[in-house]
This record gives C-alpha cells, sequence and structure tokens, in this order.
C-alpha cells in the first residue's frame, strides 16, 4: 500500500460519489442539478512523532484542547491530511454578487462539508482493509469545538473560544499542505477555495516535505480578502477577528436557512487557486 494509491482511491471516491453532485432534493434551482462540489484532492503525511504537535496546545497555536495524533490514536505512525478543492461551479457562483452567497457556495458549506465525513470514514475504513488501524478525528464522536467562549456546555475550560481539539488547519499546516494567511484560511498549492479532511493511522507512510517554514510563508499580505470581507472582519493592520466573522455568520444562518456560509475572502482573491506570486 503506497500514498499513491491511497491518492487514486480518495481521488475515484470523491469523482465517483453521488454526494459529491447536486441533486433535486437539495437544488435551489433547477439548472443546478448534476454539478459538481469538489475536485481532485491533494495530498500530504505527516508523521505522528513530529514535535510540531505538540508546539500545537500552546495558547498562541490551538491551544491545550488541541488533541495530538497519539492521543486520537496511541499507535499512531502517520497522519493523512487532504485538500478538497471547490468546483468552479462552487468559486465562480460565490464571485457573482460582493455580499449574496452562491448556492454552490452553500451547498458545499452544508452538504459539502457533510459528504467530507462520508470520506473521512472512507479512508478509515480503505486503511482498516489494508490491516492497519485509522481514526478521522473531525469525523468521531470525540471532536469539540467551541466558537464564542462558554457556548459549548461540553468543553471545561470556559475561557477558550474559536478552537477546536482537531483543527484540520493546524494538521494540513504541519503535514505540508499549504500556510496560513491575513484571512486564516490556509493556502495550499490549489489555492485557499476548499476544505480540509484527515485520518490519522498507524500506516507507516513516507512523510512530505513541509515546503515553507514560516507560518504565513504563502500569503502575499496583497489585502484583496480584507476589501472583500462584507464583514470588516479582516484589516491589515488587526488580522482576521473570528468574532466579527462569526456574528456576521449568524445573520446569514436567518437569511439562508437551513444553510448559511460566505467565503467572500476566499474568492475573487489571487490566493484562490493557487499559491500568489510575490511582488
Ligand atoms: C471554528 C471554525 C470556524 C469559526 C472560527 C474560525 C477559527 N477559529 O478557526 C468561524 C465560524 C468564524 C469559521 C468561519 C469559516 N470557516 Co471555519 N472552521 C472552524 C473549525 C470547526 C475549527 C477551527 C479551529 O479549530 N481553529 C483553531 C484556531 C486556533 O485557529 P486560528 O485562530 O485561525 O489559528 C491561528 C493561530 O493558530 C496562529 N498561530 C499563532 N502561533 C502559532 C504557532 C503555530 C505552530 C501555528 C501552527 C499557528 C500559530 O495562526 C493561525 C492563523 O492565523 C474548522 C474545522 C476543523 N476541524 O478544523 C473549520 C475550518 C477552519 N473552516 C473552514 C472554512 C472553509 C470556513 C469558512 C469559509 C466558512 C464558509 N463556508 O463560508 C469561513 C472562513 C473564515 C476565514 N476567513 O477563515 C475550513 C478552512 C478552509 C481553508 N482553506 O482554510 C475548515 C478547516 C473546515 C474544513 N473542513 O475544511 N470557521
Ligand atoms: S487575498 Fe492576499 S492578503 Fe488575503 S489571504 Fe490571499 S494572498 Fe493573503
Ligand atoms: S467568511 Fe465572510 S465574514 Fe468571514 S472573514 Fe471571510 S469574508 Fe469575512
Amino acid at each position: 500500500m503506497s500514498v499513491g494509491e491511497l491518492s487514486a482511491a480518495l481521488e475515484t471516491y470523491i469523482r465517483e460519489s453521488p454526494r459529491n453532485y447536486v441533486d433535486e432534493a437539495m437544488a435551489l434551482a433547477p439548472s443546478d442539478v448534476g454539478q459538481r462540489l469538489y475536485d481532485a484532492p491533494l495530498v500530504r503525511v505527516g508523521a505522528a512523532d513530529d514535535p510540531e504537535w505538540e508546539a500545537l496546545k500552546r495558547p498562541e497555536a490551538v491551544g491545550h484542547l488541541f488533541r495530538t495524533p497519539k492521543e486520537w490514536l496511541p499507535q499512531a505512525v502517520s497522519v493523512v491530511s487532504y485538500f478538497a478543492p471547490f468546483s468552479d461551479f462552487v468559486v465562480e457562483g460565490n464571485k457573482r454578487d460582493a455580499v449574496d452567497v452562491g448556492n454552490g457556495w452553500l451547498y458545499a458549506r452544508v452538504e459539502g462539508q457533510a459528504f467530507l465525513t462520508e470520506v473521512n470514514h472512507f479512508l478509515e475504513e480503505w486503511l482498516r482493509a489494508h490491516g492497519y488501524n485509522a481514526l478521522a478525528p473531525y469525523a468521531s464522536p470525540e471532536f469539540r469545538y467551541v466558537f464564542e467562549a462558554g457556548t459549548n456546555a461540553e468543553i471545561e475550560d470556559k475561557s477558550l473560544s474559536f478552537t477546536s481539539n482537531w483543527s484540520e488547519r493546524h494538521v494540513a499546516y504541519v503535514c505540508g499542505l499549504g500556510t496560513f494567511s491575513l484571512s486564516k484560511g490556509l493556502i495550499t498549492e490549489r489555492g485557499v477555495s476548499g476544505r480540509f479532511g484527515s485520518v490519522v493511522t498507524d500506516a507507516p507512510l513516507p512523510v512530505s516535505t513541509r515546503g515553507y517554514t514560516g507560518l504565513y510563508d504563502y500569503c502575499t499580505r496583497c489585502g484583496a480578502c480584507a476589501r472583500n470581507c462584507p464583514a470588516r472582519a479582516i484589516s491589515l493592520e488587526h488580522g482576521k477577528s473570528h468574532r466579527l466573522c462569526c456574528s456576521y455568520f449568524d445573520t446569514l444562518r436567518e437569511r439562508y436557512a437551513p444553510r448559511f456560509g460566505c467565503g467572500k475572502c476566499q474568492v475573487g482573491v489571487p490566493c484562490e487557486r493557487g499559491i500568489p506570486r510575490k511582488a
């Protein structure tokens, strides 16, 4: 079993799954039926004993809620992280208006995220079928996240806000998929527009090279994401405010119920589909 075989199986699963396509039951417009949500994924592998995992527990990184790969699966050897880029249907549709959220982006946020939970379970099953243990923390009943401090009764430390016990962007960063940015999205070789998933396993896979040294190497600080943000949650001076972004989301939940989403910081920007060129 190789990373190439795993990537090929993942790509085929995503391409062939009916859940990667808009069906009649979910479509907001008849012309959306049959449109794809995700393109082919990018896959990278990290070592479960990389000292970077423990560093993520620092308060300025993810914080003490974060659980290392071995805290999820004691016999873990590798972490497989993948980026599923959004299709043109999702990305282009969210560029048509500065504020209105595209139908594709709404499906991708809600049904598209539920599909990635299924994709994470597929990866677990695929590795198990090859004789290895595997666990996808984000798809596990033990996954926890919190928005505003004190809003999740399952989290003991009421001072924690906007964090989780398995941050997919931080996992992707350690595995070599890309770096953070002014908007706080993670920029990969295929850009920022897409979603992440991962699985922790005892399969001994070759570790990917991290092609960067700094947290924000791929971001040019061009400020396009800040100009796009309808909530004014991003600025070159203060970075990105999760609080302002999250409160804005609450207004969108009412407007697009039962869906929600925004993502204007991830479309129509130089990092949308790749690593932006520095001037
Ligand atoms: C909570 C959450 C939110 C919250 C708060 C965001 C947050 N805190 O990250 C809200 C509701 C605002 C939100 C909004 C959105 N989200 Co969200 N969200 C999450 C969730 C569930 C957990 C994130 C988390 O744990 N963050 C941890 C905190 C600590 O992250 P942070 O503050 O940004 O981290 C900074 C520090 O760590 C700092 N740092 C300082 N010192 C150090 C040292 C080290 C060593 C390191 C590594 C870092 C570090 O650098 C980081 C960046 O500045 C994840 C799913 C998951 N399981 O990961 C999705 C996730 C982050 N969201 C995602 C997306 C797509 C969105 C939206 C676009 C939603 C939409 N469809 O419209 C918006 C985009 C907002 C934005 N500009 O990023 C994607 C990210 C895609 C990407 N390319 O980056 C994720 C990974 C979901 C997924 N399955 O892919 N989200
Ligand atoms: S739009 Fe520009 S400043 Fe914003 S994240 Fe992308 S490269 Fe960085
Ligand atoms: S998701 Fe929307 S509100 Fe949040 S930072 Fe991006 S553009 Fe701003």
